[in-house]
Order: C-alpha cells, then sequence, then structure tokens
C-alpha cells in the first residue's frame, strides 16, 4: 500500500531540543490542515515503557542487553498502531526512534550489528532528522543530568556513535541555533518531504 504523507523521526543527543521541535512541528502541519501526530520513543506509558522509565531514573538497574531488548520491545509493541496511523493518512512526527537504541546502547560496549537486530522489521521512516548540538552547549541547557545517560562523557560516546550511523539520507539540522531558526529548517524539510509523498511512496521494513 502507497503512502501520500511522509512520516519522520529526529534524533540527537539529549537535551538537542527534540521535544520541543517535534512539538512545534506538528502543531504546524495541524495548523496547514494535515492530521499528524507527536510520537516518542521510549513510550514510558506501557508496561515495558515503565520498565524502562524506572531504568532511566536510576531506580532500578538492568542488564545492559535486557535494556536494550526493553527499548526494541517498546518499539514493536506500537509497530501494528503505527502502521494503522500511516496508512489511514497521519504524518507521524516520532520523538527519538531505533537509532536512539544503536546510539546509546552501543556506548555502553554493545556490538552494532547485536544492537541493530532485534529492529529489523520495524518500519523504516522517510526520514531521519539529526539535530546536531555541541556537547558542551547541551549541557548547559536546562536539566541535563537528571536521567542515567545525562552524563558528557557518555554523551560524547553517543555522539561518536551517531556519526557513524550517519548516512546521506539523512538531514541533518544545527541545533545551537536560535530555536525559531531550527524550527524554520524543519518546516522546508518537512514540506519538502510532502512534496515528494504526492506520488505514494511504499512503507518499507528495517534495515533496507
Ligand atoms: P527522553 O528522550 O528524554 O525520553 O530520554 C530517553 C533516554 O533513553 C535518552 O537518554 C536516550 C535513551 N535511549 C533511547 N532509546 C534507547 C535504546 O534503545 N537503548 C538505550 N540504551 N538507550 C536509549
Ligand atoms: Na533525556
Ligand atoms: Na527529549
Amino acid at each position: 500500500m502507497a503512502l501520500e504523507v511522509p512520516w519522520l523521526f529526529l534524533e540527537g543527543l539529549d537535551r538537542c531540543g527534540k521535544t520541543s521541535q517535534c512539538r512545534r512541528l506538528v502543531s504546524y502541519l495541524e495548523g496547514q490542515g494535515q492530521s499528524a501526530e507527536l510520537w516518542r520513543f521510549p513510550d514510558r506509558s506501557t508496561s515495558v515503557g515503565k520498565m524502562i522509565s524506572s531504568y532511566l531514573l536510576n531506580t532500578s538497574q538492568l542488564d545492559d542487553r535486557t535494556i536494550h531488548l526493553l527499548f526494541s520491545a517498546n518499539c514493536w509493541e506500537k509497530r501494528s498502531l503505527m502502521e494503522t496511523k500511516l496508512k489511514s493518512g497521519t504524518t507521524l512526527i516520532v520523538d527519538r526512534y531505533y537509532y536512539s537504541g544503536v546510539a546509546f546502547s552501543s556506548a555502553k560496549g554493545l556490538d552494532f550489528e547485536w544492537c541493530k537486530a532485534p529492529e529489523m522489521g520495524l518500519l523504516a521512516p522517510d526520514l531521519v532528522v539529526f539535530l546536531d548540538i555541541s556537547l558542551e552547549k547541551a549541557a548547559e541547557r536546562g536539566g541535563y543530568g537528571g536521567e542515567r545517560y545525562e552524563q558528557l562523557e557518555f554523551q560524547r560516546k553517543v555522539a561518536q556513535n551517531y556519526k557513524v550511523l550517519h548516512d546521506a539520507s539523512w538531514k541533518v539540522v544545527d541545533a545551537c541555533q536560535h530555536i525559531e531558526d531550527v524550527e524554520k529548517q524543519l518546516r522546508e524539510i518537512v514540506l519538502e518531504s510532502v512534496m515528494s509523498c504526492q506520488n505514494g511512496k511504499p512503507l518499507s521494513n528495517l534495515w533496507s
């Protein structure tokens, strides 16, 4: 089945501004009369998501591979709803998706291919947008340090992993810019992808 709406996800280090930008994009699209929803991974509302949340808040401990598989399971449990939404013409703007899994879990030393394996068969998006922020700038922003991974040394490794994962299909936006300038660039990227979707694009799976 061909889709006439794009869907995309935003990736980046903690505090790069993804969440605010995702919200702004969704209201923009709705203002244009388009059906759009903001999704976010991890989705902390499910029972798997609650285990992830308590791990991130340091109130529980889990083996590195176990937590990775929970992050994957959290994507899998939303897969069929995701497909339904997309087929019904809703654009999904997703705050993190599978690249976070590889970037963060392999920062603990897990093998890249091992990390990618459980994500095979998840829906592949039309577009990955990477909000690029320097480590120092991210650390200066409010609230940093609250959760398990929000530490400079760890984020440095995550940043290196994103560089390895990065390919030519990603759009990179400089997230050190003023919030309105980031927003403007994201709108342009989304409009471009709406145009290229008008003839219908097949829905595909990872990792193809
Ligand atoms: P937030 O986006 O603020 O809800 O934070 C989620 C945190 O979890 C963030 O530090 C990135 C991290 N994360 C997201 N996906 C994965 C994953 O699949 N594996 C691991 N280890 N961490 C992840
Ligand atoms: Na976070
Ligand atoms: Na966030």
